[in-house]
């Protein structure tokens, strides 16, 4: 155990360590939370949001109890479906569109959806989503729809380039488009580091510079990448690209970007640190400086998040473990997110840890 092992079931081991401490639990108190889950009726995790026509739209995961054994890898992680949700307001309940996409009807996909993104170009709406084809390599797929919620018709490949998880598209000032994307341990980015596949994870010495998110802008066409994709190097303030050992900071999955006036941010889940982490640049391609936590560590395993300007406010959408205090069985939340007139962002703790 870390550092972080006081708090409970956040703390920094393995998958399956978690899912056995989470199993023992005892039932959480909403006393204990700073914000209470916005959906119940199913589990929802990796909450994507964004404004479309007027109205916040939630593109999360759509957690299930499959039944496969927890592992370092995340296989129970074993989504089979998206759900699309919408809010009139902050505050409100969200309205549940159903199912916009099923592993049944993307023909390349083996298994495992995992945190999917939404963009909308011209009127139509682009499912971004991560899925371990057939031969059990994760791929970013695109669906594509008439309406932000779907339903949404899968492209029979995935994106020629694309590889490893968690795809967020950030559409900037001018117009343009981009994909982050990128996960290490189960999200196989280590698998890529000479530029192809290999079943073999090949991590850098903790000394040397850690593995990096990806960057791509997007062709017009919304379902390739213009460019190959490069690396999001966030480094300290001597410019200095974070250390693979320095796992308090360095990325692990969960990319996010938005931009406040000429800042661009860009967010991010340290994972086996189970923080929300960020860094800022004068480019959408960075290199990006370290500035702190956005969000502490939340009860359960993953922490993953988006940012979005709603009705003249900032919002983190989040999830945490609250309904089922299992690691894999997550619930998705909202609260407030504030700017400094410095630019930082104000740290968010959202997880009261029970007395003991
Ligand atoms: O939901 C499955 C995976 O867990 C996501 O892709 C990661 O970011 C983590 O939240």
């Amino acid at each position: 155990m870390n550092e972080m092992s006081s708090r409970g079931i956040a703390a920094g081991a393995a998958f399956l360590v978690i899912a056995v401490a989470a199993a023992q639990a005892p039932k959480s108190d909403p006393a204990q939370f700073l914000n209470q889950p916005l959906v119940s009726e199913v589990f929802t995790a990796d909450p994507s949001a964004h404004v479309f026509n007027g109205k916040l739209y939630i593109y999360p995961s759509h957690d299930i109890d499959a039944g496969v054994p927890a592992d370092d890898l995340g296989s129970h992680f074993a989504m089979r479906d998206y759900r699309v949700f919408s809010l009139d307001k902050v505050g409100g309940k969200p309205v549940d569109h159903g199912v916009a996409l099923d592993i049944k009807d993307v023909p390349w996909a083996g298994r495992q959806m995992w945190a999917p993104d939404a963009a909308e170009r011209n009127g139509r709406y682009y499912l971004y989503f991560p899925v371990k084809d057939k031969k059990d390599v994760f791929r970013i797929g695109v669906a594509i729809g008439s309406t932000p919620a779907g339903p949404f018709k899968a492209e029979p490949q995935p994106i020629d380039g694309s590889f490893s998880i968690d795809p967020a598209v950030f559409k900037d000032s001018d117009g343009r488009f981009y994909m982050y994307f990128g996960g290490i341990w189960g999200g196989q980015l280590q698998r890529w580091a000479g530029g192809s596949y290999t079943p073999k994870d090949a991590y850098p010495a903790n000394d040397r510079p850690a593995l990096s998110a990806k960057v791509a802008r997007l062709s017009d066409n919304m379902t390739s990448f213009a460019e190959s994709p490069r690396d999001v190097v966030v480094q300290d303030e001597a410019g200095k690209p974070l250390t693979a050992g320095d796992n308090r900071r360095r990325f692990f999955e969960a990319s996010w970007l938005h931009k406040v006036k000429d800042t661009y941010y860009f967010s991010y889940s340290t994972g086996d640190t189970h923080f929300i982490a960020y860094a800022t640049s004068k480019s959408p391609y960075g290199p990006f400086t370290y500035r702190g936590t956005i969000l502490e560590p939340v009860l359960g395993w993953t922490n993953h998040h988006s940012i979005v300007e709603f009705q003249g406010k900032w919002y983190l959408f989040y999830h945490d473990a609250q309904i089922s205090g299992q690691t894999h069985l997550r619930n998705i939340k909202v609260t407030e997110l504030k700017h400094r007139d410095d630019g930082s962002i104000e740290t968010i703790d959202a997880y009261f840890e029970p007395k003991r």
